[in-house]
């Protein structure tokens, strides 16, 4: 008989076991995946202390290059348990093999290594000020840890979100505690056992597992020694995040949700826009929360673009995660999947029309009890319809046609949230000022998801709060002292 992994909370260096537990379930079959371990109140409290000792011992003192140095040790260890990481991230999410191995793990180490670089080799300001005396003086900033962070991450793509936020934290000198997803807790898990290996100080990392309201999540962001909050996740659960942190004046930084649109100019080089395309709609079965859910196209290309984004969704291998050739694995839960499920029936009730897609897959009855939809395209919806406003968070777009730049724009721009877009056209003059009027906070031009982890990324509006990435972590996960010096 198999026997069922039990996975432990992480705190002041020792694996801790707790009575309270739930299962994680598979979405590929409804099979027990793991037994958590939740965080209770008293526990939370124990790595809050534990963390804020850390702050005060030898991490504290510790040289930035061997902080550097610790940071790459951690990703030299989850590249050395590279598989493992593959298995845990397919096993909880029941994302395709070949995702798992190109993206989630790979960025998983790659955000250790960036930061550790980084810290070594980012200046802070100085100024010269002239004085009556003319002597003058100068203005030097120095860097401090901001203080204990707690990190709340979601399941579409655990580790990569979850060290995104650790890395920068701990390259900064920060002390930590972490909620993973309830969805996915495998990976965080892992990463536990690695940073145990590397030799973190104790108190400096600590892994809570637990849900979110009356649970561990808001055991964190309530909590008045814990100084910031850095979540990502839903709009509405960054919007009770932040009256939960208000009475203590958390720091915060949001990355939410997104309503993205993809533009596509009659120029554009077909094949690859369709591909390209396709791959913002249906990546990681459309839960990325840069995924376009609606897709704007040019008059005089609609017809033959719906039809070839249509086919290609049809063409798309659906089933076993772990099968060889499967492109889309199911939806993160059932229900998650009865949420995506109800926005199909609303496309229908709402006018729309369904050219690929808009049901169930059939499939292996082994997979019976999975959380599949098929990947779907939608056309003839107003733009006023809930399914054109609101996330729906799964492998579905809507289609309209526009004429002219400074109406795809208006489109694009007509959305509460703001946090990515792209364009597809080969003319650079088009593509240069659509990018500039789109409120949103990434603009990718004929390709989609490219990253270099020292740009910018967060969103406007409804999707979020601050920007991370290089220099834009280090500013939200530091304080910053000036000193003034009469010369
Ligand atoms: P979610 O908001 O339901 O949960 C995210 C995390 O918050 C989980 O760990 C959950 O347990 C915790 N949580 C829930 N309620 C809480 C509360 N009241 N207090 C404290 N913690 C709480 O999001 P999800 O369903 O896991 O993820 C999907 C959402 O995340 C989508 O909306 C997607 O757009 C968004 N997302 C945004 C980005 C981005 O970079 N902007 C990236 C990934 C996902
Ligand atoms: O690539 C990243 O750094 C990042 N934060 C991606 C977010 C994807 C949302 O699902």
């Amino acid at each position: 008989m198999a026997v069922t992994n039990v996975l432990r909370n992480y705190v002041d260096g020792a694996f801790v076991e707790t009575p309270r537990r739930f299962d994680k379930a598979s979405p590929v079959d409804g099979s027990r995946v793991a037994v958590v371990c939740e965080a209770d109140r008293a526990l939370v409290d124990q790595a809050v202390e534990a963390a804020r000792r850390a702050l005060q011992g030898p991490w504290r003192r510790l040289p930035m290059a061997e902080r550097a140095a610790l940071l790459h040790k951690i990703a030299d260890g989850i590249e050395r348990r590279f598989e493992e990481f593959v298995a845990a991230e397919v096993a909880d999410t029941g994302k395709p093999l070949a995702l798992a191995r190109s993206l989630d793990i790979p960025r998983g180490a790659a955000n250790f290594r960036v930061f550790a670089d980084l810290i070594k080799n980012v200046p802070t300001e100085s100024f010269l000020t002239d004085t009556a005396d003319g002597a003058g003086a100068l203005n030097y900033a120095v860097r401090h840890p901001l203080g204990v962070i707690g990190i709340i991450v979601p399941w579409n793509l655990p580790l990569l979100l979850l060290t995104w936020k650790l890395a920068p934290a701990l390259a900064a000198g920060n002390a930590v505690l972490v909620k993973p997803s309830e969805e996915t807790p495998s990976s965080a898990s892992l990463l536990a056992e690695v940073i145990h290996a590397a030799g973190l100080p104790a108190g400096v990392f600590n892994l809570v597992h637990g849900f979110g309201p009356d649970s561990t999540g808001e055991f964190l962001t309530s909590h008045p020694r814990i100084d910031a909050i850095t979540f990502t996740g839903e709009t509405s659960t960054g919007s009770a995040i932040m009256r939960a942190a208000a009475p203590h004046v958390k720091a915060v930084s949001f990355e939410l949700g997104g309503k993205n649109a993809a533009i596509v100019f009659a120029d554009a080089d077909f094949d690859s826009t369709v591909e390209g395309v396709a791959r913002a709609v249906f990546a990681n079965c459309g839960q990325v929360c840069l995924c376009a859910e609606r897709v704007y196209v040019q008059r005089p290309l609609f017809d033959r673009f719906v039809a070839a984004l249509a086919s290609t969704a049809r063409s798309i291998r659906i089933g076993d995660p772990l099968a060889e050739g499967t492109q889309m694995g199911p939806l993160i839960s059932r229900q998650h999947r009865d949420k995506v499920l109800s926005y199909y029936r609303l496309a229908l009730e709402e006018g729309g029309t369904f050219v690929a897609g808009g049901g169930i897959p059939a499939l292996d009855p082994r997979l019976a009890q999975g959380a599949y939809v098929e990947p779907s395209v939608i056309t003839g919806l107003p733009e006023s319809a809930r399914c054109v406003k609101e996330e729906i968070f799964g492998p579905v777009c809507h289609i309209a046609p526009f004429d002219t730049a400074e109406q795809a724009i208006a489109l694009a721009n007509d959305s509460r949230y703001g946090l990515a877009a792209s364009v597809w056209t080969r003319d650079l003059r088009t593509a240069h000022r659509v990018a500039q009027h789109l409120e949103v906070g990434i603009v990718w031009v004929n390709t989609w998801f490219l990253r270099d982890l020292r740009t910018p990324f967060g969103g406007n509006k409804l999707s979020g709060i601050g920007r991370e990435g290089g220099v834009h972590s280090l500013a939200f996960y530091s304080e910053l002292t000036n000193i003034c010096v009469k010369l």
